[in-house]
């Protein structure tokens, strides 16, 4: 009488306990596993969002058509499309009056080029004869 008491009453104790350490082990790791599964997710996110792409035009004239521009920080691809006819480039410099990039100086068409451009304020111009002084410069904005 007293062994069969006994078993059933193990099995009940070890059935509890062991529920109770995997109840409490679920409820933990899923509370843990959402939001760091999210947070992946953001990460992932964020980094392709570094860098971008920072496009630039002249349509006519000596002048930008834009003299304000951002870019994200990060490696970034800098576009330069010129309709106007007259040579330009675009170059990009510091606030420290370091050039960071420059494209060539195309007539027409477009080009490109790369720059590593960390968060700061930068001055973009054109170096063509004395266009910068007649207005071709502007400030780009790197966030
Ligand atoms: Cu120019």
């Amino acid at each position: 009488m007293t062994k069969k008491l006994l078993i059933p009453l193990l099995a009940l104790t070890l059935a509890g306990s062991l529920l109770a350490a995997c109840g409490g082990d679920d409820d933990g790791g899923t509370t843990i596993t959402e939001p760091s599964s999210t947070e992946a997710t953001t990460t992932g996110g964020g980094s392709s969002g570094s860098g971008g792409t920072v496009a630039f035009s002249a349509s006519s004239g000596i002048a930008y058509d834009e003299t304000d521009v951002s870019a994200d920080a990060g490696s970034d691809t800098i576009t330069f499309e010129n309709g106007s006819g007259i040579p330009h480039d675009v170059v990009i410099e510091d606030s420290d009056g370091n050039e960071v990039a420059s494209t060539d100086e195309i007539t027409s068409g477009s080009t490109e080029t790369t720059a590593d451009l960390k968060a700061g304020t930068y001055t973009f111009y054109c170096s063509v004869d004395s266009h910068r002084e007649q207005g071709m410069e502007g400030t780009l904005t790197v966030k």
